[in-house]
């Protein structure tokens, strides 16, 4: 691999329009800030940025609803979300936002400088437009029937019941969701980024020069590429986000995936006036942390922005994970299903480390993964309890017992201790290797393995047995379990930030360079350790169990407010309703229509006169259910043949959400014939 002088890192830019959850932290900030605080233990030149992503669609729908502005409620999750990321040891070197001045600026000039090369295809094409608000209306304002599967609630982006992604001019009956009224179609001009012309360099740079990255993010950017890319709108009728810096632009912003990773670059600028370094120079490997429904805007839509400017270097690795579900569901911010960070530290306070060491044994690197709370109890009970707090309690424990609180002499050594020695080297090695390709579970475990060597060596040597006998002999014991304990603090504290700091004050040591890691001179003898603390305590299943019970009451709280109604349909006016004539009569004959699960043929007194009709509710009812039943019929129904039986009318049913059918009927009997209005 090519040798690098300084890292760059981002990691993808949350949305200011909720809190952040586990799901974010184990699909992005927890391995980057992994990988950061290694490069940074090697003593790299790193700068990590992030911020908040605060334009966009879904913030203006949110602040519709709560009846107050974008500004406000980006305002408001801005400080949630940087508060959490701060709580859980998040370590950015900046974490700013998308409505900072500097941003402004800096996406507007990147927008010119391209619209002054000439770039950008302006096309003119016809969008939705409420007439009643006076606005083009964004996809997500847009709802209708989907063409596919007949949801009439799909958005103008996509229907979520079969998945489809949609135009918002596919829908039928479209509705605008601002003012409930029918948009119309009207002229809109907006700038395009002409994909399809990088097509060949971005073939050649993924396909041909990147086959390291990981298989799920290789894969997704061939397909993309291998559908032809087409050119995609980088501008928006919209009232918030950044104004495009043209004349004659009114009411255009800047798409947001425009602007977002345009934030990257300002937030470096933010950081340092020596930004461009890090963005423009060959020499920085920059790698891009993100989810996997961002690949697409990371791998293909945002190099080539970068390439178009000219002056930028291209992310060399976008290590992206997949999604983390919760106990079995897809993690969703609308539903209330997640694990909201700040909610986390209220009732585990002191426990980061917990919850970041389960997301990364958990981390859906290659595949979606699920959290369960009784995976993270028994995470926490049988491995950072048993396995890493115990080794280190005992070591310390012990060390203060027979050697007040020094290091102890390393005597003469075994053949058994050294092997011993020799693992931690080895430990260190593949942890490193685990992270230089992106594998955090199988770094951790390795780190972990550090512990579990500590714990066998005590438990196979014993010392509590020995001391008295062989004091020397436990003075070795113990040197090496102190050395394992300081490496201990060195490795695990990429991974476990709070606990590796906790260690080494325990050690009163101060050393975290990653050098120092594999080496078993760390402590020297005499050394002064510090007080003894516990790194974890056990969970109870009390804890466990107040758990479930939220995430259960948030289930049925959802299926409580799940409509089962189907939507209204489009209106009609009343003459349209007067023209059915809707009779009451009385059925007075019923008999299976043969070879039919369905149907009964019915002889019906409509007051009028006796007619026959066809009617499908034999599944809910036998022909003895049905004889001397009041019924309404809608009498003027054109006659139909169903199965050779001329069928003049129809009778009116009710339909239950789970279909069941029930007969209209008068509260009280009346006469035969009269009419329903
Ligand atoms: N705000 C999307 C997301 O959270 C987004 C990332 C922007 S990165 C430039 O899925
Ligand atoms: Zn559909």
């Amino acid at each position: 691999m090519k040798q690098y002088k300084r890292y760059l890192i981002t990691t993808a830019l949350p949305y200011a329009n909720g809190p952040v959850h586990i799901g974010h932290l184990a699909g992005v900030y927890i391995p980057a800030d992994i990988y950061t605080r290694y490069l940074r233990a090697k003593g790299v030149d790193v700068v990590w940025v992030c911020g908040s992503d605060e334009h966009g669609v879904p913030i203006t729908i949110k602040a519709r609803k709560e009846n107050t502005t974008p500004q406000a409620i980006v305002d408001k999750y801005h400080a949630i979300i940087k508060k959490s990321f701060e709580d859980f040891g998040i370590s950015f070197d900046i974490y700013s936002r998308t409505t900072s001045k500097v941003h402004y600026q800096t996406a507007s000039d990147f927008f010119l400088k391209l619209y002054k090369k000439g770039v950008f295809v302006e096309k003119t094409t016809q969008q939705y437009y409420d007439e009643e608000v006076g606005q083009f209306l964004a996809d997500r304002y847009i709802t209708g029937t989907c063409p596919h599967c007949g949801n009439e609630n799909a958005y103008g982006d996509q229907c979520e019941k079969c998945g489809t992604s949609l135009n918002a001019t596919d829908l039928i009956n479209p509705k605008s969701t601002i003012s409930g009224s029918k948009p119309v179609l009207r002229d809109t001009k907006h700038w395009f980024l002409p994909l399809d012309k990088f097509q060949p360099d971005l073939e050649h740079w993924i396909l041909d020069e990147h086959k390291e990255w990981k298989s799920n993010v290789y894969g997704q950017c061939k397909s993309w590429l291998d559908q032809g890319l087409q050119p995609r709108a980088v501008s928006r009728d919209l009232n918030w986000g950044i104004p495009v810096p043209l004349e004659n632009a009114e009411g255009k912003v800047l798409y947001v995936w425009f602007d977002a990773p345009i934030g990257y670059i300002s937030a470096t600028k933010e950081f340092t006036p020596d930004w461009e370094k890090y963005w423009k120079d060959s020499d920085t490997r920059l790698i891009h942390f993100i989810g996997k429904d961002n690949i697409v805007f990371h791998c293909i839509i945002f190099p080539a922005m970068l390439k178009a400017d000219g002056s930028y270097i291209l992310p060399d690795n976008v290590p992206a994970n997949e999604f983390l579900n919760l106990e079995g569901d897809k993690i969703s911010t609308s539903r209330n299903w997640a694990v909201w960070l700040h909610e986390y530290l209220e009732e585990f306070p002191g426990k980061q480390d917990v919850l970041r060491y389960v997301l990364t044994a958990n981390m859906p690197e290659t595949k979606d993964n699920d959290f369960t709370w009784k995976d993270f109890q028994t995470r926490n009970n049988s491995e950072l309890v048993a396995i890493l707090g115990n080794f280190v309690n005992r070591a310390m424990v012990l060390t203060h017992k027979y050697f007040e609180g020094k290091v102890p002499e390393l005597r003469e050594m075994t053949d058994f201790d050294k092997e011993v020695l020799n693992e931690i080297p080895r430990i260190k090695s593949a942890v490193e290797q685990n992270l230089e390709t992106f594998k955090f579970r199988e770094a951790l475990k390795e780190a972990m393995n550090l512990a579990r060597l500590g714990n066998k060596y005590l438990a196979d040597t014993e010392p509590w047995k020995v001391y008295k006998e062989n004091p020397d002999r436990v003075s070795t014991i113990l040197n090496i379990a102190m050395q394992i304990t300081a490496n201990l603090g060195v490795i695990a504290d990429p991974f476990l930030p709070f606990t590796a700091e906790k260690i080494r004050q325990m050690l009163n040591f101060d050393g975290k360079e990653w050098s120092l890691g594999g080496k078993s001179d760390l402590l020297s003898a005499n050394h002064v350790l510090g007080k003894v603390s516990l790194l974890f305590d056990k969970i109870e299943d009390d804890a466990i169990d107040v758990q479930l019970q939220k995430l259960q009451s948030t289930k049925a709280a959802n299926e409580a407010s799940v409509s089962k109604a189907v939507p209204q349909k489009p209106s009609i006016n009343y003459d349209q309703f007067s023209e059915m004539d809707i009779r009451v009569g009385t059925i007075l004959e019923a008999e299976r229509v043969p070879k039919t699960q369905k149907l009964l043929k019915l002889k019906v007194d409509t007051g009028i006169d006796v007619r026959t009709l066809v009617s499908g509710i034999a599944e809910y009812f036998s022909p003895e259910d049905a004889i001397g039943k009041q019924v309404a019929i809608l009498v003027n129904l054109e006659p139909r043949k169903i199965r050779g039986i001329e069928s003049h009318g129809m009778i009116l049913m009710a339909e239950n959400s789970d279909g069941h059918l029930q007969f209209v009927v008068p509260a009280d009997k009346v006469d035969n014939g009269s009419t329903i209005k």
